[in-house]
């Protein structure tokens, strides 16, 4: 009898969780600075910043001439740092094809007098070394063409444009070449969909399917037809996710190369952003913009080697793996899953001893994935005068085995099965999360929480949020909001009254603008607090909770962007 083919085209982009993105480009020569002013803002879209007319942008092709470009050395950092696939620009919103291309000379080969095809290298390499290559391709923008959504300097506004023409006789016919020329291609990363319609989302897949079935299309292609969703750029899920994402990040504030920008994440911010997208089953694309010689800057280098040396020793928590079980976050710990197996990620050392609540299984044995040798003690127990809390107490060493976030793997009798109340963690403390509160009266039916775990359209006082969840040690508490705002239009959500009320407490205080203030540069996704007062919980077991806003909101930014309330021991 033959064997049924279970495997799923998905399957290599589900085990792989961490990417390389490459924004690379002829944005690259003037690295930021056109005509003697420096732009802020990312350095791949200074065609449209300045306001560059195409005949001169035009010019930059003839002076690239990427010297220093070596494939073999670009995949091999890819590999080195732990990536599965790498994602590279093969045509930017400027319109220029990095690759040969017939259907336009505007591109590496004909256009420069480099006249090579890095895609071409690239794929060799890739094939050669073993990775996925995946290419970038802006299906909506391109700045160069009379009918391509984004340039009304030289051409007409977009409205009067023929988009369907630019869709039919470059994006279709660039396709085909990028998926004919290169081998098997693991996605097409479309971006920036605008006012693509459905049916032309719907085209564009049918289209590249029609040519390599097994080719992922992003979910930026538009209308929701994507094979998965992508998160905003540098916008990390504040809960749990429902279904496939993605989440493109940079190293700095920066695509393509900026040579001032020197906003560079450290290597512990990448790893605790990178294991917050695993415990939330998120895949991590971090991005490098090579120089205009082709050099990838070293301060790249050194953070992704690094990133690497951690995922040598722990990578049994990332890839393949499944999120946290639990409906929600623990403290400073992320969770990842496989098999029967739970890996606990210490983004902060918690010393000696440490509680995992909610685990309903028999725990085997526990080792640190960074020294097997170590020796962990520990015990289990079920409070039965707490609701029947499940407890492990774990006896861990004083310091960290590993220097950077440190892993323990649970192995477990069975796949792991957990307590999904909210429960209060082992540091005392309580999240009462936005995807997992009730939403009471909803008189506009509208207000909802998005995938990313943020409330979406509340603005109605009459709408409460409502919660309960299992306490173990009463006492006095800290409440906060935490709420995720947009660093680059912070005015616009403008601050309102809140209420909290847990059990018989509540406490009232202002949540908003207040809480954020504005940054052109940085990730523009931030995670503000809100401070609002003191409560004290008296007993032990279930308690309800429940917010509400203090009249109604109209801002432009969908309502209050809530989170989490986080309730913190004093
Ligand atoms: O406009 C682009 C930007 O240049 C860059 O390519 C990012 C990467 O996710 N995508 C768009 C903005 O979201």
């Amino acid at each position: 009898m033959m064997s049924k083919d279970t495997s799923h085209f998905m399957d290599w982009w589900r085990e792989a969780r961490f990417g390389l993105f490459i924004h690379w480009g002829l944005y690259a020569i003037p690295a930021g600075v056109w005509r003697g002013t420096l732009y802020p803002w990312i350095g791949e879209w200074i065609m449209k910043h300045a306001r560059i007319p195409v005949k001169d942008y035009e010019q930059l092709a003839t002076q690239f001439y990427p010297v220093k470009f070596d494939a073999e050395s670009w995949v091999s950092l890819a590999k080195r740092a732990g990536m599965k696939y790498i994602t590279i620009t093969s045509k930017h919103h400027d319109g220029f094809a990095l690759y040969k291309s017939r259907v336009s000379p505007y591109n590496i080969v004909d256009a420069t007098p480099y006249k090579r095809d890095p895609i071409k290298e690239l794929a060799e390499e890739c094939s050669r070394q073993g990775i996925k290559l995946c290419f970038y391709y802006s299906q909506s923008q391109d700045w160069h063409h009379p009918n391509g959504i984004g340039n009304d300097w030289d051409f007409k506004p977009d409205e009067e444009k023929d988009f369907q023409e630019y869709l039919d006789n470059k994006v279709k016919p660039q396709l085909k070449e990028l998926l004919t020329q290169y081998g098997p291609i693991g996605m097409i990363w479309f971006d920036t969909p605008k006012s693509i319609t459905k049916e032309q989302s719907l085209e564009l897949k049918a289209y590249v399917k029609s040519i390599q079935s097994d080719c992922l299309v992003s979910g930026r292609i538009g209308n929701g037809v994507g094979d998965y969703a992508s998160l905003g750029d540098n916008q990390h899920p504040a809960g749990p996710v429902h279904g496939d994402f993605e989440t493109p990040c940079t190293l700095n504030d920066t695509w393509g190369y900026k040579s001032c920008d020197d906003n560079w994440k450290t290597v512990e911010e990448l790893i605790d952003l990178l294991v917050n997208c695993v415990s939330k089953g998120v895949n991590y694309l971090l991005n490098v913009g090579p120089t205009a010689e082709g050099i990838i800057p070293a301060e790249s280098i050194e953070r992704l080697e690094a990133v690497g040396q951690w995922l040598k020793v722990n990578g049994e928590a990332v890839y393949a793996t499944g999120a946290t079980p639990y409906p929600g976050e623990h403290g400073d710990v992320r969770i990842s899953q496989k098999g029967n197996t739970l890996y606990l990620m210490f983004k902060k050392w918690p010393g000696e001893r440490f509680t995992l609540f909610g685990l309903k299984n028999r725990v085997l044995n526990a080792r640190f994935l960074a020294d097997a040798r170590i020796f962990v003690e520990y015990t289990q127990s079920v409070l039965s005068t707490d609701n029947n809390l499940a407890r492990l107490d774990l006896l861990l060493p004083e310091e960290s085995p590993d220097s950077l976030v440190t892993v323990l793997a649970l192995d477990l009798d069975s796949v792991p099965s957990v307590d999904m109340r909210i429960l209060q963690q082992a540091d005392y403390s309580i999240r009462l999360p936005a995807h997992q509160a009730g939403i009471g009266e909803n008189p506009s039916g509208v207000t909802e929480c998005l995938p990313i775990g943020i409330m979406s359209n509340w603005n109605d006082p009459r709408t409460a949020l409502d919660w309960s969840f299992e306490v173990h040690t009463p006492g006095r508490f800290r409440v906060a909001l935490e709420l995720q705002m947009h660093r680059k239009r912070p005015e616009l959500y403008g601050t309102f009254p809140v209420t909290v009320q847990i059990g018989e407490a509540s406490v009232k205080g202002e949540a908003g603008s207040i809480n954020i203030s504005r940054d052109e540069s940085g990730d523009p996704f931030h995670t503000a607090r809100a401070e609002l007062g003191e409560i004290d919980i008296t007993q032990t077991g279930t308690i309800s909770a429940a917010m509400r806003l203090g009249k109604a909101i109209q801002n432009g930014a969908d309502g209050m962007p809530f989170a989490s309330i986080v309730l913190e021991p004093k």
